[in-house]
C-alpha cells in the first residue's frame, strides 16, 4: 500500500533531511505534497528525480492526505488542527502538542505502543531528549533510573539553517580580521546576540522562572513522559557550540542498584539504533564530525562514576537533523503503517 503525504515546511533544515529520508528509505508513497509558508513557496525540490513546486500552506492543503509531517515550527500550531481534520495523521516536530496529555510523545524504539493513543497528532521530541534517550532506555531496561545530570554541546543546526549560514560567515570573517555580526544566535527573537565561531553559548532558546532555559526543561519534561516515568530525577544545562551537525551530551545517571558495566555495554550494543564507539586504547570515542549524516545514536566513555554508589557517565552523540528530527518522525509513520496503524 502507498500513502498521500505532505511535508510543512519541506524547505528548512528538517524539511529537506524528510526529502533526503524519504528516497533514502524508499518511503512507500503515492502522491508527496510539499507545503510550506508563503515567504518559501514557489521553491523546486526534487524527489526520486521528480521536480516538487513547494506550495503555500492553506486551509484545503491536506485534503486527500494520509500522513502529514511537519518539519516544526510556529506554523505547526495553525496546520495541525486542519490537516487531522481534512484526516490525516500529523506527525510533529514542533514543540506546541508534546506536552499535551492526549498527544503520544513518540521514538519508536522506545515507546511505540504509545501511538495507539493518538487523536491525530502524535509529537516528535525535541532532539536533544531523543538523543539521550536512545541511550538511557537499553540501561533504563538493567535498573530504574534514579537521577539523571546531563550537559549537552548542540550544534548550531538545532537553530536551522540560519544558524549554519551564521557559524559560516563569522568564521569567514573572523579568519579575514573583519568584526562578527552575529543576528541569530542563542535565538532570533531575543534582543541580544552572541557570536558563535571560536565561542560557547550557554542559552538555547529562552529562560523560564525557574532559571532554566526552554530547552533545558524539554529534557527534564519529555524525558518523564517518553519512559512513563515521573519518579526519575532530570537536571540539564544545554549549551550551543560551533559544530555544524550532531549533539553531542555528557550525561551522568545514577541507578537504583548497581550495574556491571559489562552489562551495560553489552545492552547498548543491542539496542536497535545505537551503537558502542567505546576503546580507550585505540582513542575511540563518538565525535560530532564522524556521526553527521549517520542513523544511529553513538555512545562512548562509558565509566563508573566513583564519587557516588550505582552511578555512571557517557557520552552520546548523534545527528540531531536525522534521529533527533527527521528520521524518528520517518520511524514514526513506518512504525505505523508497519503495525497496521495507518
Ligand atoms: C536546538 N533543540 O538545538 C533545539 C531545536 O523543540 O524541536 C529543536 C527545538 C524543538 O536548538
Amino acid at each position: 500500500k502507498k500513502y498521500n503525504v505532505a511535508i510543512l515546511g519541506a524547505t528548512g533544515a528538517v524539511g529537506t533531511e524528510f526529502l533526503k529520508l524519504i528516497e533514502e528509505r524508499d518511503f512507500p508513497f503515492a502522491e508527496l505534497r510539499l507545503l510550506a509558508s508563503a515567504r518559501s513557496a514557489g521553491t523546486q525540490l526534487t524527489v526520486k528525480g521528480k521536480t516538487y513546486t513547494v506550495q503555500e500552506a492553506k486551509e484545503d492543503s491536506f485534503n486527500g492526505i494520509d500522513i502529514a509531517l511537519f518539519a516544526g515550527g510556529s506554523i505547526s500550531k495553525e496546520f495541525a488542527p486542519i490537516a487531522v481534520k481534512a484526516g490525516a495523521v500529523v506527525i510533529d516536530n514542533s514543540s506546541t502538542f508534546r506536552m499535551d496529555p492526549e498527544v503520544p510523545l513518540i521514538i519508536p524504539e522506545i515507546n511505540p505502543q504509545a501511538i495507539l493513543k493518538h487523536k491525530g497528532i502524535i509529537a516528535n521530541p525535541n532532539c536533544s531528549t531523543i538523543i539521550m534517550c536512545m541511550a538511557l532506555k537499553p540501561l533504563y531496561d538493567l535498573a530504574r533510573i534514579k537521577r539523571i545530570v546531563v550537559s549537552t554541546y548542540q550544534a548550531v543546526s538545532g537553530a536551522g539553517k540560519e544558524g549554519i549560514d551564521e557559524l559560516t560567515d563569522e568564521t569567514k570573517a573572523y579568519a579575514e580580521g573583519r568584526e562578527m555580526i552575529p543576528h541569530i544566535l542563542p535565538s532570533a527573537s531575543l534582543k541580544k546576540h552572541y557570536p558563535i565561531a571560536f565561542n560557547l553559548i550557554p542559552q538555547i532558546d529562552v529562560f523560564l522562572d525557574n532559571l532554566y532555559s526552554k530547552e533545558e526543561m524539554k529534557m527534564v519534561n519529555e524525558t518523564q513522559k517518553i519512559f512513563d516515568d515521573y519518579d526519575m530525577r532530570i537536571t540539564a544545562t544545554t549549551v550551543r557550540v560551533p559544530v555544524y551537525r550532531s549533539h553531542s551530551e555528557s550525561v551522568n545517571v545514577e541507578f537504583e542498584h548497581d550495574l556491571d558495566l559489562a552489562d551495560m555495554r553489552k545492552a547498548l550494543e543491542n539496542f536497535p539504533g545505537v551503537q558502542v564507539q567505546d576503546d580507550l586504547e585505540e582513542q575511540i570515542y563518538p565525535m560530532p564530525l564522524y556521526t553527521s549524516d549517520k542513523d544511529d545514536c553513538y555512545v562512548g566513555r562509558l565509566r563508573r562514576d566513583f564519587s557516588n554508589p550505582n552511578t555512571f557517565n557517557f557520552w552520546v552523540v548523534g545527528d540531531q537533523i536525522r534521529k533527533g528530527a527527521a528520521l524518528n518522525t520517518l520511524q514514526i509513520a513506518e512504525c505505523m503503517i508497519k503495525n497496521g496503524w495507518v
